[in-house]
């Protein structure tokens, strides 16, 4: 995932539950920083760097990633999204293609 003034790209992932998922992060531009509402997840993200956390997701739902570090005048309208969803269904999803689209 990429961040940069003032958007994450990109803007949603979606992820199996029960899983390891590594997250890696680096900024195109200022230091950004971004949490996982609902878990302990927070880490800064910072030009010429790349920032990498691991952790699994116990059940399906929805996240919110808010850039919590203040990089300019759109900061507030900064954030993406983490779709966690069951194994099963994320199986089915990627079934036929290389990824699985928020919009399923
Ligand atoms: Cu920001």
């Amino acid at each position: 995932m990429i961040g940069q003034q003032y958007s994450f790209t990109p803007q949603c992932l979606v992820v199996p539950a029960n899983t390891l998922i590594t997250f890696r992060r680096a900024s195109a531009h200022v230091i950004h920083g971004m949490l996982i509402t609902g878990t302990n997840m927070n880490l800064m993200i910072e030009p010429g760097f790349i920032s990498t956390f691991k952790t699994t997701f116990d059940r399906p739902g929805d996240h919110l990633m808010p850039c919590h570090e203040f990089c300019g005048t759109g900061h507030e309208g900064m954030w993406a999204n983490v779709k966690v969803v069951d194994k099963n269904a994320f199986m089915r999803l990627t079934d036929h293609a290389r990824r699985a689209s928020c919009g399923l």
